[in-house]
């Protein structure tokens, strides 16, 4: 087996709540999945109404003709182009009425030259809604497999190019539970089943968890990973660390491997590289290496050390708890050298961590190459100038209180506080609690000595 050819499918979706990316944005990232080995793009957005809330209803002509130009690119680009319809919000799924609006949805990209298609069953109620389908079906499952059976079956008399991916009501998780057996045992193999893991949010994914899940399913999982996305309640993380903890042998048994990205579309890129750079050769993957190489590519080189050292303290999430590892390091040192040590030496490399990070932020706030990065993560950036500010007025007021000069370290405990009200302010996650637990043992400890 060839490293390329690891995760037969190797997709980025367009799954996010929120705000879908433009008409251009889209078909940026499909030259950068191109460049970068992915091979499926996945037209899924939560928040285009036509494909869930109004699924019913065509697409206007004018955004229709969007979709078309998207399939046509991927196909130019060698990426095969997913038409994902939800319509799990309202249907009747026993309605023959029902079932041919669906069909008809898919017919009308078929006809464009689509021949990839997603029917996805994701959040949406976890019984049968209506009185008709209670009578009709056991439960959810046989509705689902009954809709899915029927499209397939329709695809095929259009082609057999046709290809079919279903998302589950009940996407996470061992691939034991009830409905996922039920909706998989009656589904046959051709038809790929997304699963996120054991979690919405997976902190691993492992290659005996899908093993697991092949044996209870019989089927191979086709990976949806919910990362890097950061909608609903991820809104204030950025997620621009690189993929962790996905199993170098995940692909022995998955059908492939789909990443969900960020409403942020040109942020994504930076762990999409990471993921390209997994997919590619899942052995040997170096997240850091890929981390660094992603950040060059993406903010460029130049940019790219004061850019690392920004996104070093927005690493956290779901994927890795460690916060701000280097300033912490750092902060670390300093109590070190201040307890033990030479004070005044602590303090004045104290100020260089501060000043050093507050020359970072002010360099990425009006300096950066990217302008379209630099737009999309300047809230996150001006809560990190926030906290170097709080940092450089804590590092001064001990300088001053260290020699004794009680007005001057109170004026920069006033500093302090204020800094500190305008970053607690912003909603970003920056830092983590690392410069809260600081501030706090700072203040503590000033608050002892007056
Ligand atoms: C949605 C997805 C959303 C993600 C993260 C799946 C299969 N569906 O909980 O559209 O972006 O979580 O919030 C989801 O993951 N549901």
């Amino acid at each position: 087996m060839t490293d390329a050819a690891a995760f037969p499918v190797r997709g980025v979706i367009e799954g996010f709540y929120g705000k879908p990316w433009t008409q251009a944005e889209r078909l940026d990232m499909l030259h950068f999945m191109a460049q970068h080995g992915f091979n499926a793009y996945f037209y899924a957005p939560k928040d285009d109404p036509y494909l869930r809330e109004r699924w019913q209803e065509p697409h206007p002509d004018g955004q229709f003709a969007h979709v078309v130009q998207l399939a046509h690119a991927a196909r130019e680009l060698r990426l095969a182009f997913y038409y994902c319809v939800s319509p799990g919000l309202d249907m009747r799924y026993g309605r023959t009425e029902d079932f041919e609006r669906l069909a008809g949805k898919y017919r009308r990209a078929y006809e464009a030259g689509v021949r990839h298609f997603g029917l996805f069953f994701d959040d949406i109620p976890q019984t049968l809604l209506h009185e008709e389908d209670r009578e009709r079906y056991d439960d959810l499952a046989e509705a689902h497999a009954d809709v899915a059976l029927r499209l397939w079956r329709r695809l095929g008399e259009w082609s057999d190019a046709c290809r079919l991916v279903i998302c589950p009501t009940q996407y996470h998780g061992l691939g034991n539970e009830p409905y996922i057996r039920r909706l998989a045992g009656r589904l046959p193999q051709e038809i790929e089943i997304f699963w996120t893991g054991r979690f919405v949010c997976s902190p691993y994914l492992t290659e005996g968890d899908a093993a697991k899940f092949a044996q209870w399913t019989g089927h191979h999982p086709l990976f949806w990973d919910n990362y890097p996305v950061n909608d609903l309640g991820m809104a204030n993380e950025l997620h621009i660390g690189p993929l962790l903890n996905r199993d170098p042998a995940l692909w022995r048994h998955a059908s492939g491997y789909v990443a969900n990205a960020m409403e942020l579309a040109e942020s994504s890129k930076i762990a999409l590289y990471t993921t390209a750079a997994y997919l590619k050769a899942p052995e040997s993957y170096d997240p850091e290496r890929a981390w660094q190489q992603a950040v060059a590519e993406v903010a460029g080189t130049t940019d790219a050390p004061l850019f690392l050292r920004f996104a070093d303290n927005v690493r956290s999430s779901f994927l890795n708890e460690q916060e701000s590892p280097r300033l912490m390091e750092a902060l670390l040192q300093f109590r070190f050298q201040f307890e033990r040590g030479d004070q005044r030496q602590a303090v004045l490399a104290l100020q260089a961590v501060f000043d050093q990070m507050e020359e970072t932020a002010a360099y990425l706030l009006t300096r950066m190459q990217n302008g379209k990065l630099a737009a999309e993560v300047r809230g996150w950036v001006e809560k990190y100038r926030c906290w170097a500010k709080v940092g450089q007025s804590a590092a001064a007021m001990i300088g001053e209180a260290i020699q004794g000069r009680t007005a001057q370290a109170v004026f920069h405990l006033l500093r302090l506080k204020q800094w500190r009200r305008r970053a607690e302010r912003l909603p970003q996650k920056v830092c983590g609690h690392v410069m809260k637990l600081f501030v706090d043992a700072v203040l503590a400890k000033a608050t002892r000595r007056r």
